[in-house]
């Protein structure tokens, strides 16, 4: 455990990757500044983006600075917080199964982003609409039943401790977890009602999530932001297709 401040760094308007890390240091209690939210935090945000950092610069936010080291990449954040504020067991096939589980979130993650543009980053949603039309439809029908159910089987087969996707207690994992259920609830209400029957042990465990005290304050709170239409999850009626399949 440490009670050293920690500076997260991400885009001020939208939850996006951002929320992974917050979620977790919400989680610990870990006292944090979400810089770019604050006076001249972006101008500090694009100082370090442009290698104004002690080591490596990061590609994208988020990344975390934590006294000398600045960190980037979600799941690596997460894999430096989490043994330090008791969100993963201590041992190492733990901690690696965790990253690997984290790492196919942010996979996951990478998809959804993908179905509102398929084409480039660059361009706007409305530059791309037949195409995320075309992804939207792959997503909902094979790609997201697919990740749901690759989860859903890690609780099932983890008989007797099954409130947990590693260990026994909350772990970062989870919160990840939570955090992908809520954003696809967002995004694609339809078809996650479709799936829900199919996903008993997730939806439990989402909810378990949002029942803890630090996480069901955090919720509560300014702090976090609504989903909107800047940031990875977006609800976009046409791209929620269930009804159609
Ligand atoms: N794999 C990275 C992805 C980071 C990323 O794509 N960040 C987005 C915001 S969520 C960004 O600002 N990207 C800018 C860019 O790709 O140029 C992670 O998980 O942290």
């Amino acid at each position: 455990m440490t009670d050293a401040p920690y500076d997260l760094y991400y885009w001020p308007s939208i939850q996006g990757r951002g929320e992974f890390v917050r979620l977790a240091l919400e989680e610990a209690g870990a006292p944090y500044t979400d810089v770019a939210r604050g006076p001249g935090g972006m101008a500090a945000m694009m100082k370090i983006l442009g290698g104004g950092a002690h080591g490596i610069p990061p590609f994208a936010p988020p990344f975390l600075v934590s006294g000398a080291l600045t960190i980037a990449q979600t799941a690596n954040i997460l894999h430096f917080l989490a043994p330090r504020h008791g969100l993963v067991p201590d041992d190492e096939g733990a901690r690696l199964a965790a990253n690997q589980l984290m790492l196919t979130l942010a996979d996951f993650v990478n998809e959804v982003h993908d179905t509102h543009h398929p084409v480039a980053t660059g361009l706007y949603y409305e530059d791309q609409k037949p195409e995320a039309a075309r992804r939207a439809h792959g997503f909902t029908t094979e790609r997201m039943p697919k990740f749901l159910g690759y989860f859903e089987g890690i609780l099932e087969r983890a008989k007797g401790r099954e409130r947990h996707l590693i260990g026994a207690s909350t772990s970062y994992v989870d919160l990840a977890l939570f955090q992908v259920l809520s954003g696809l609830e967002y995004a694609f209400p339809r078809v996650l009602k479709k799936l829900a029957p199919t996903l008993p042990r997730l939806t439990a465990l989402a909810t378990r999530v949002t029942e803890r005290p630090r996480i069901a304050a955090y919720l509560a709170s300014e702090r976090r932001l609504p989903f909107n239409e800047q940031g990875i999850f977006r609800h976009y009626p046409e791209l929620d297709l269930a009804a159609k399949h």
